[in-house]
């Protein structure tokens, strides 16, 4: 009989005091990274999480620091490129998309689904320029079989034929539609958690988060990588950002990549005057993330653009080991590509020099 798997649930309440104590015991004495590398965990408790996010900042960065040297390559910044393949029009009210059809003041049209071909140029461009994985999002509430969701899995083979890895995110899939991407060679599936479960419906009534939970099982069932993150400015507590980190830390085995976003405030959608947040905010998130999924890619994500060089790169030192390459997010600028080779090259991660006719 196959054994018990253990699903995407909150945890049963552990003995926290005992566990915080053995992991600060390890996480400083001097045989640290032999400790620290067995130190998975998927018993995490809220406490504990709010208590890691809440450290001193110069402790919390050098923490998140030595976990990430334990278990992970620094100089491995993955790149990677995104493409929004079927934009606007979606029938879901997240309060932050401009894609949602609910916020007409974002004034997005609705477009068809892209013809494969013009997406597979875009990610030879994108493998060109230096991306290693090519991540694909359609606006829609989960994808129908037929015509769109055959053309999306050839959109995949033909990513996994140029030899990069690939993702796409398309809202809710069934066990077949994920067994399907599988049989195609999806890579990962992004469907994000976006925050913790309490102020979940603050920003989406159309699909609960257990809805999205299910998936993210479809996805795991299926054997792809799972992708499962989310923003941080939407107006949530600290304590929704742990809750969050929370459901993930405590998924066995952690996401393989962890998107964290910072809100685009895009005008015409109901977060459009959200407030900038405080970029040491970013590095509080992507620090516990990485303290509490040690071998997670945690992708510094949307809102990059608005982060000097030097708040980027305090990421990186807690343990941020991803990006979007490349112009555009989705529908919104992200940092220009040359810049990034730079800022990359400049912290000692090499970054091959595009040739032009490779890009072509
Ligand atoms: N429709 C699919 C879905 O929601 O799963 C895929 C596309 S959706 C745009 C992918 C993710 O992008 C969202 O879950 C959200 O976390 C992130 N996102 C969307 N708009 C954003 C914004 N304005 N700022 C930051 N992140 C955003
Ligand atoms: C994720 O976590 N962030 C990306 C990707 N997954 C699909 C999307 C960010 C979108 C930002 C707003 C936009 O460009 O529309
Ligand atoms: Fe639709 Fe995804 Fe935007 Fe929500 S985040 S409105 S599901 S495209």
């Amino acid at each position: 009989m196959a054994p018990p798997r253990q699903g995407l649930i909150f945890p049963a309440p552990s003995p926290s005091k005992k566990r915080m104590s053995d992991t600060v015991v390890s996480l400083t004495s001097s045989a640290a990274p032999a400790a620290i590398r067995q130190d998975i965990r998927h018993d995490w408790t809220l406490a504990e999480i709010q208590a890691i996010h809440d450290m001193p900042l110069l402790d919390l960065v050098h923490r998140a620091g030595v976990v990430h040297r334990a278990h992970n390559d620094p100089a491995d910044i993955q790149r990677a490129a995104l493409l929004s393949i079927k934009t606007g029009g979606c029938p879901e009210d997240c309060a932050y998309c401009p894609q949602s059809a609910h916020h007409k003041g974002a004034n997005l049209p609705r477009e068809r689904l892209m013809p494969v071909e013009a997406v597979l140029k875009e990610a030879a461009a994108a493998k060109a320029n230096g991306a290693h994985r090519f991540c694909m999002g359609a606006a829609w509430r989960k994808p129908k079989d037929g015509p769109d969701f055959d053309a999306v899995l050839e959109m995949v083979r033909g990513v996994r034929g140029l030899g990069m890895e690939a993702c796409v995110t398309l809202g809710m899939l069934t066990q077949a539609q994920a067994q399907r991407l599988a049989e195609a060679g999806l890579t990962s599936y992004n469907h994000n958690l976006d925050t913790g479960p309490e102020f979940y419906g603050d920003i989406i009534s159309t699909r609960t988060y257990d809805d999205r939970l299910q998936t993210l099982e479809h996805v795991r069932e299926a054997g792809i990588g799972v992708c499962c993150g989310g923003i941080v400015g939407m107006g949530e507590r600290v304590r929704d950002r742990a809750e969050m980190l929370l459901v993930l830390a405590n998924h066995a085995p952690h996401p393989e990549s962890v998107p964290i976003n910072a809100l685009v405030a895009v005008e015409g959608t109901p977060l459009e005057d959200r407030p900038p947040i405080d970029p040491l905010d970013l590095v509080r998130m992507c620090a516990t993330a990485r303290i509490v999924m040690p071998r997670a890619r945690v992708r510094l994500s949307a809102g990059r653009k608005s982060l000097t060089r030097e708040a980027q790169i305090l990421c990186f030192l807690a343990g941020a080991n991803s990006i979007f390459y490349g112009e555009r997010l989705l529908t919104t600028a992200n940092n220009e590509a040359d810049a990034d080779a730079e800022l990359l090259r400049d912290i000692g991660v090499p970054v091959p020099e595009v040739t032009l006719a490779a890009a072509e």
